[in-house]
């Protein structure tokens, strides 16, 4: 018999090997307790231990164990074997390593800020179809960032009016339609409707404009039913979808994913709810984690932020966004849309900050242009190509009237 026990977890002058997942945490121990006792009790509930020593069989046991192998203040990295994992289910890492350990009265607070995630993880999972490449082999946005908008009123717009919209969007320079978070299949724009309508306004605008265009259709439902609505939007035509990754859950996403390869279509992943993990600084899972999960799945993008540029709060959206282009053993990167409460003042900035491989995507910030969609586009598309060709936004408004009026309009600061 063996025991196992809390200090079996820890080991301060353990080397993980290459093929172990290493974990970062950051904690605050509870009252009265040490920090090795805490990042003992965080490697033991997350991998194989629990509160009470355990007697054990070593024959009948794997070995499974996690190791707390350093603690720096606040922070502490910890070493998982592989073997505690199942290949390529997104749940039961989850559940290992942001499960339990996150409501343990052993700590006030604990959060899971990174991830280095090794081959033997990473091959179990398919990554991206697409990532950026998206911009020239489904769209012609080479060279440039991509544009997207998503219609306002979020809901409540007609089939009709939506697609009115998309094609005045479009039209004005835009790439990519997209339907917002909580737009899925309502009585007053059924998905069916605005499904074929918007991908026939695609294909029309897309003829006079010479540019192909894109519509990115929420799928997002319980997962059989979003199931049926992929399968629906490649028989209609469509090259993308877009799926609420964090309402829907992991699994529906890996399952999503399996069913856009077969059809070739790319996923565009909104994270409606991330900020329920990730807000906190101090507690949940960060964005940078869930960017991770993200590109494990397989989606082709997915919103990052804005770098305080836009209306909402998120950290370190630029170092997201170089993990995401980084190689990961071969995994397809993933291309980061910035959005909320971008308007064209803000675009040299963004673009600064950001760089150009880029989805750039706007709501308010055309639609609420004061001479309406087509000239709120042009106004945006200006402010993209002028940035990218090291034009002062200014300058390019001396010649561009949308532009003008935008800038005159919002000014260049980010709003609230
Ligand atoms: C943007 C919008 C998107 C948010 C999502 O509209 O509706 O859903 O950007 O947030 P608007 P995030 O341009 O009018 O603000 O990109 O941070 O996930
Ligand atoms: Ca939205």
């Amino acid at each position: 018999m063996t025991g196992i026990e809390y200090d079996d977890f820890i080991d301060l002058g353990y080397e993980p090997d290459e093929d172990e997942l290493v974990c970062r945490f950051r904690f605050e121990p509870a009252e009265g307790m040490s920090a090795e006792a805490a990042a003992s009790r965080i490697a033991s509930e997350s991998s194989n231990g629990t509160w009470a020593a355990l007697q054990v069989d070593p024959d009948e046991l794997t070995h499974l164990g996690a190791v707390a192998f350093e603690i720096e203040g606040s922070e502490a990295a910890i070493a998982y074997p592989p073997a505690l994992f199942e290949s390529g289910s997104m749940p039961q890492i989850l559940s290992c390593i942001a499960g339990n350990i996150l409501g343990m009265k052993a700590v006030d607070t604990l959060r899971l800020e990174d991830c280095e995630w090794p081959a033997s993880i990473v091959e179990g999972f398919p990554g991206p179809q697409y990532g950026p490449a998206v911009a020239t082999e489904k769209l012609d946005a080479g060279g440039r960032p991509v544009l997207a908008t998503v219609p306002k009123p979020k809901v409540g717009l007609s089939t009709a009016a939506h697609v009115r919209v998309g094609e005045d969007a479009w039209r004005g320079g835009v790439d990519l339609l997209k339907d917002d978070e909580n737009l899925t299949d309502q009585e007053f724009n059924p998905f069916e409707d605005r499904l074929t309508e918007s991908l026939a306004a695609r294909d029309r605008i897309a003829e006079s404009t010479g540019e192909r265009k894109g519509y990115l259709v929420n799928v997002t439902a319980e997962t059989t039913a979003m199931l049926e609505r992929v399968d629906r939007v490649a028989e209609a035509g469509g090259e993308f979808v877009m799926v609420d990754v964090i309402t829907c859950g992991w699994a529906a996403v890996q399952t999503v994913r399996r069913r856009c390869e077969r059809h070739g279509l790319a996923i565009h992943a909104h994270r409606a709810m991330h900020a329920a993990f990730d807000r906190l600084p101090h507690h949940g899972v960060s964005m940078r984690v869930l960017a991770q999960i993200a590109r494990l799945c397989g989606v082709d993008h997915i919103h990052t932020g804005t770098a305080g540029l836009g209306k909402l709060e998120n950290e370190d959206t630029p170092g997201i966004n170089a993990w995401l282009a980084a190689d990961c053993h071969g995994m397809t990167p993933v291309l980061p849309v910035a959005s909320g409460g971008l308007h064209p003042g803000v675009v040299d900035r963004l673009l600064e900050t950001l760089g150009t491989e880029l989805i750039v995507q706007a709501g308010g910030g055309i639609h609420g242009h004061p001479d309406g969609t087509h000239a709120g586009a042009r106004a945006l598309r200006a402010a993209v190509e002028a940035s990218v060709d090291g034009v002062s936004l200014e300058r390019r408004a001396e010649d561009h009237e949308p532009l003008a009026v935008a800038l005159e309009k919002w000014g260049s600061e980010a709003p609230r």
